[in-house]
Parts: C-alpha cells; structure tokens; sequence
C-alpha cells in the first residue's frame, strides 16, 4: 500500500496498537528533548524512575529559557541539569548557546527519526523530515526510560505547496497564512505533511520555521520530505551521514488536501493577542505605530533572517523612538552573522543584540512599555506572555519586522526595492558549545546538584471512586497555558518548586484561584474549546492538581494538555450536550459517583449532580489513560507496574 510520509514513520516505530486515524498508538521514541523551563521538573520524574542510563539514541537538555540571574534559581537549575546530563547519559548545551529547536535542527534532527520534546515547538525539526511532537515534561521522561510515546493516532493533511515565494514574503507567511484559514484549534488531532513542488524552493530553515508554528495550530506535527535540499544543509553541518531521501509513495492518500499556491501569499502579520487574528500588513501603513521591534525566537532567528535583516538595514537608522532587539536563535547564527558582516550593519543602525535564547519571547525580559505597540518574529503573543499586562504583541517575518524598523509603523516590505541577496552560511560550527556525554562508568560518579529552590516532587493519591467537587473557576474558549500557569521572569524560576509555583495559578484571570482551590478542595475547572492551548508545560496539570484541582470539564481540550491532565490524574471531562456550559457555575458542586468503576469498566460518560440538574459527561480518555487515572498519575501507574513485575 502507498504510504504518506508520515504513515511510514509511524509503521517503522510503531510499538502498540493500531495505526488507524484516532486510535491509541505508541511510538517508539529515537531522540529527545528538553529545555530548562521544563527540563528540571522531566529530569526529576526520570530520576523517580530510579534507572542507571537514558536509553534513546540521543537525549538533549537545553538551557534557553532561563536565562536572567536576577538570583540563585536559575543558575542553580541550570547547574543541576549539566550535572542530571553528565549522570544519565545527555548532552547538555548551556546557557547562551541558542535555542533549543534552532541547535537541535542544527546538530541532531535526521530524517526519517522520531523526537519528543518537552515544548511544543518541537515539530520544528519536522523541517528535517523527522516526526517531532511537543510533549509534557513527564511523557519525555519517561521516553528517555525507554517506554513508548502514547498519543492518538493522528489524520495526515497534505499541505500541496506550487509555485515560489514572491520577493520580501517570508515562510513565516505560509503559516500565518495557514491559520488564518484554519485558526488555533484547526491542527488538532492532525499532522501536516507539505508535498508538491513548492517544497523545493524552500531551504531546510524556512521549512522549519514552517513546521515550527503548525504548533500554532494544534496540530500533533508538521513535516516535510526529505530531499537534495536537506543533503546540502546536513552537509554544510558536516553531518551528511545522516541524510536519508524519505517522502510520500507515489499515489499515497491523505485524510484531505490543502493548496497552497506560494506565489499568491503576500507579507502578513498577526494581531493582538492570538496567532490567528491574521491580517495584510499593506494597508496598515502610518496605523500602528511602534515602540519596540524584536527579531529573535525559535521560529525568527537563524543566519538568513539575521542577515536579511542586517543588510536591509545597511546605511539606514532604526525610525527613532523604536527599540530594535535581536535575539540570536543560536551561537552559531550569531558567529556566522558577525563572519559575514551582519554585526557591524545592525550595530551602525541603532539595534541592540542580545545573546541567543528565547529572552522576550517568554516574558525573561524585553517586557513593552504601557501601551506601546510591540511587533515581533515570534511564534505566539498570548496576552500578558511579554510580561506587560495588557500588552499589544504583533506577530510577523523577519522582513515586516526590517520595514517596519525603518519606518516606525507596521509597513509593507514589498516598498523596499530588491531583497539583498544573503551570503551563504560561513562555517562556524566550532561557536557550538555542546557538551558531550559521559561514558557510563565514568557517569556513575557524578554527583547531582540539587539547589534549595527545588522541592521535592508531590505524591499524589490514587483517584477517589466518588468525586464531590467545587467548580473553582469557570473561563471561555481558547485558554492557553499561559493563563493556567503563567510564565514571565518572576515566576519561571520556580518551574522546580510546584508548591512555590501553585501560587500563580491562573493569577492572570484570578489571582484568589489558589486559595479559594486550597480552600474549596477537591476542585473542578469548567473551561470552553480548545481548552490548554499554546505551550507544553506541564505545570499546567501539575500545579492545579497540587490545588486539589482533581477533574476539568471543557467543550474540547488541546493535545497536549489533555496527554498532560491524564499523567497527574487529573480527569479531563468534556459536555456530553454542549449548551450544559451555561448551566454551571463558579461555586457550584458537581458530584460524580463511582468514577474509578466507570474507568475501569470502560464507561464512555458518567452522570453528574449539579445545582442545575443531572448532567451527562463523556470522560475523555483512552484504555491505557485510564489505568493512569485511577492510580493517581502516570508516576503512580508506572510504580505500581513495576510492583506487580
Ligand atoms: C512557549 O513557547 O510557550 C514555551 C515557553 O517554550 C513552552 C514551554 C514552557 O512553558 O516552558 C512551550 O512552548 O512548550
Ligand atoms: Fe523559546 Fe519562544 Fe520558542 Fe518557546 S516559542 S521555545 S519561549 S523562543
């Protein structure tokens, strides 16, 4: 039978279940990876699992996010993660060497391999024709355990790419393009797998960026075949070795098919405050005015779009009145810039250029000012994400961000005259400061480094067989984790301290939420569509839980998050009758009895008590998912597993 792309990837890792679109399926995992923000919680979970080594092929524990050292946290963290990896077998990049995706396309994707990442713009690598899925910090500890990947089976949506692009329209346009048409929630349950001619002109990079925002979109992945064009750039990273030529079978069929006709895009740009408020940038001229530019961010920050910018700016000034930042998306696109010239360009214009890592994009700096205007190359501006609250986040390519820089407003780029022509990426592989792992024996002696600001990882009970909870919160459609557990230089830095971090759940919406959780407990969230969207964090699950927030009932969950919700035993619900939504509220109780029997007994929904009457609910969550929920979590299942053994 002709396979897509992504079907062979699943068929030559499948390790259970059947590959049928929405089944349950576990896929052996090749490669993962974490960053800090997330990492020090997954490397915690892999030591609960009490074993000597990483079994993957290759585990990378980045440090990027953290990177203020307002005090001791973050260089504690950071600490314990380079002594984690030199124990368990990882390489460990340090602060100040890049991002994550930017350094892991560079050094490790390789076509054809599977990678999970605690964040969910891992599907970057899917650039690289590699299957890479965003997953909570616990999913990947236990990948590096050696146990399979759990997740739905996903729909496989031909994206058929012809043409090229126009001068001064940028990747970041095909994706914005995209959700433009099919919003946050139009990826969900589905990978994106770009065919057609179009693919050949775009280079390894832009097809990652590409990949990187179908997270944007909810999807489970985005992927591109492999071809001559990922030969030259593996090559160029001298790591030919690795390249494989992989694409779809000729007359493969895909669950449905999308155009996209590259010449016909324009430059876009998306609106405060969520990536699918797409709109032209022409036409917005002398509209919006800017105080702060930012080029920088996993999805804008390579070589090309560096010197796209630098050359752009060449004998020009930054419009006064306008913070141009850049943030490198790796040591290595900042040395190569620096060999080609780029530096001196942006530095003679009026930019600032901070060191690589993902700074503002996260709220670790860089915040706008009070009702400014910030335009950034990033991937997502949920509100208050930048760190100001009420803050108005654009979202465009590197050259919207160029015009704009020049004229103080959201302008079009097709105004500029011709594109320069970029020089081809200088070797600079020796600016990668990548740490090698140790050999076991060697391994074994190294000592852990535990900082005081990391507590001890909560137990928590098995499920109740009776459920009496206090609807603690109820919110809208499209909540983003950036709500549930928000992120920002004052609260990152207790990512590894879930009773200190508990304390800011959902503070942007409500900031009594954890008292009255703690108060009221066991508590229930009431949450619209699409429920958990945006990052991977785990947090997310994990510090509501730690509330005594035991079930979530929503009109629809996020992939992620929902995979999340399941591994603290935290029973995600969904409205049987959607119109139910409006019967609840905030302070109500909703009693659901014998939910452990009607897991167990395979039941589809249970019935609810409320003040407004019975209500049926559907319990989201699969045969295996159920067996974590009753034990409390997927720490306590995988316990009692080995128990049993
Ligand atoms: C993000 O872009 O939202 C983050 C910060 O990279 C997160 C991870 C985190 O919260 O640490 C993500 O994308 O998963
Ligand atoms: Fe870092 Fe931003 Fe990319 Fe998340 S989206 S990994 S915060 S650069």
């Amino acid at each position: 039978m002709a396979l897509n792309l992504t079907q062979k990837i699943i068929a030559a890792h499948l390790a259970e279940g059947t590959p049928l679109p929405g089944q349950e399926i576990g896929l052996a995992i090749d490669q993962t990876l974490t960053q800090d923000a997330t990492g020090t919680m997954a490397a915690l979970e892999f030591e609960a699992l009490r074993l000597p080594r990483i079994s993957t092929e290759i585990s990378v524990s980045y440090a990027d996010h953290n990177l203020l050292q307002a005090d001791f946290k973050n260089p504690d963290d950071h600490r314990y993660l380079r002594s984690f990896a030199a124990r368990y077998g990882l390489w460990f990049s340090p602060p100040g060497n890049g991002i994550c995706h930017q350094l892991h396309l560079i050094n490790f994707a390789r076509p054809g391999a599977t990678l999970i990442g605690s964040d969910s713009h891992t599907p970057h690598c899917g650039g690289l024709a590699m299957l890479a899925m965003g997953a909570g910090g616990l999913d990947v500890a236990a990948a590096m355990a050696g146990y399979p990947f759990y997740l739905l089976c996903p729909q496989v949506v031909g994206v058929h790419l012809s043409g090229r692009l126009a001068p001064w329209v940028s990747a970041k346009d095909i994706i914005l393009h995209l959700l433009k048409l099919l919003t946050v929630k139009g990826g969900l349950g589905r990978v994106l797998e770009y065919c057609g001619p179009g693919v050949s002109t775009l280079s390894v990079p832009e097809r990652a960026a590409v990949c990187n925002m179908g997270a944007e979109l909810g999807a489970t992945g985005s992927i591109f075949p492999s071809d001559e064009t990922s030969k030259s750039f593996l090559e160029a990273q001298g790591r030919g070795g690795a390249y494989v030529p992989l694409a779809a079978d000729k007359g493969a069929a895909y669950d449905e098919m999308l155009e996209i006709d590259l010449n016909s895009l324009v430059p876009l740009l998306a609106c405060p405050s969520s990536p699918d408020k797409v709109r032209e940038a022409a036409g917005l001229e002398e509209k919006i005015p800017l105080e702060q530019i930012i080029v920088g961010s996993c999805a804008g920050s390579n070589y090309e779009e560096l010197m796209t910018l630098a050359l752009g700016l060449e004998n020009k000034k930054v419009a006064p009145g306008v913070s141009l930042y850049i943030n490198p998306g790796s040591r290595q696109a900042l040395a190569q810039m620096t060999a080609a010239g780029g530096m001196e360009l942006l530095l003679r214009a009026g930019a600032t250029v901070f060191q690589p890592g993902c700074l503002g994009c996260i709220g670790m700096s860089q915040a706008p000012a009070t009702g400014s205007n910030s335009l950034r190359t990033f991937p997502r501006n949920f509100p208050g994400r930048s760190g100001t609250k009420d803050d108005a986040v654009y979202l465009c390519g590197t050259p919207v961000a160029l015009a704009s820089a020049i004229s103080g407003y959201i302008s079009d780029p097709r105004g500029l005259g011709e594109p320069p022509q970029t020089p081809p990426r200088p070797d600079m592989r020796e600016a990668e400061a990548l740490i090698h792992p140790l050999p076991l024996e060697e391994a074994a002696q190294v000592e852990l480094r535990r900082g005081p600001n990391i507590a001890p990882y909560p137990d928590f009970p098995a499920l109740s067989e009776d459920l009496s909870l206090t609807v603690i919160l109820k919110v809208g459609d499209n909540i983003t984790t950036d709500h549930i557990a928000p992120a920002g230089a004052e609260v990152l830095p207790l990512r590894s301290n879930i009773p200190a971090l508990s304390r800011y759940v959902f503070a942007p919406l409500d900031k009594d939420f954890a008292s009255r959780a703690l108060a009221n407990a066991p508590g229930l969230v009431v949450g619209g569509e699409n429920y958990g969207q945006g990052s991977s964090r785990e947090h997310a699950a994990l510090a509501p839980r730690y509330l005594g927030i035991n079930a979530k009932l929503a009109k629809s969950f996020a992939r992620i998050h929902l995979a999340n919700l399941i591994n603290f035993g935290i029973v995600p619900l969904l409205f049987a009758d959607k119109n139910d939504y409006d019967r609840l509220d905030a302070g109500d109780k909703v009693v659901i009895k014998g939910i452990v029997s009607a897991l167990a007994g395979g039941a589809e929904r249970v019935e609810a008590q409320t003040p407004a009457g019975n209500m049926l609910l559907l319990i989201q969550a699969g045969a295996r998912d159920r067996k974590l929920l009753a034990a409390g979590g997927l720490l306590n299942h995988i316990r009692l597993s080995s128990h049993a053994a």
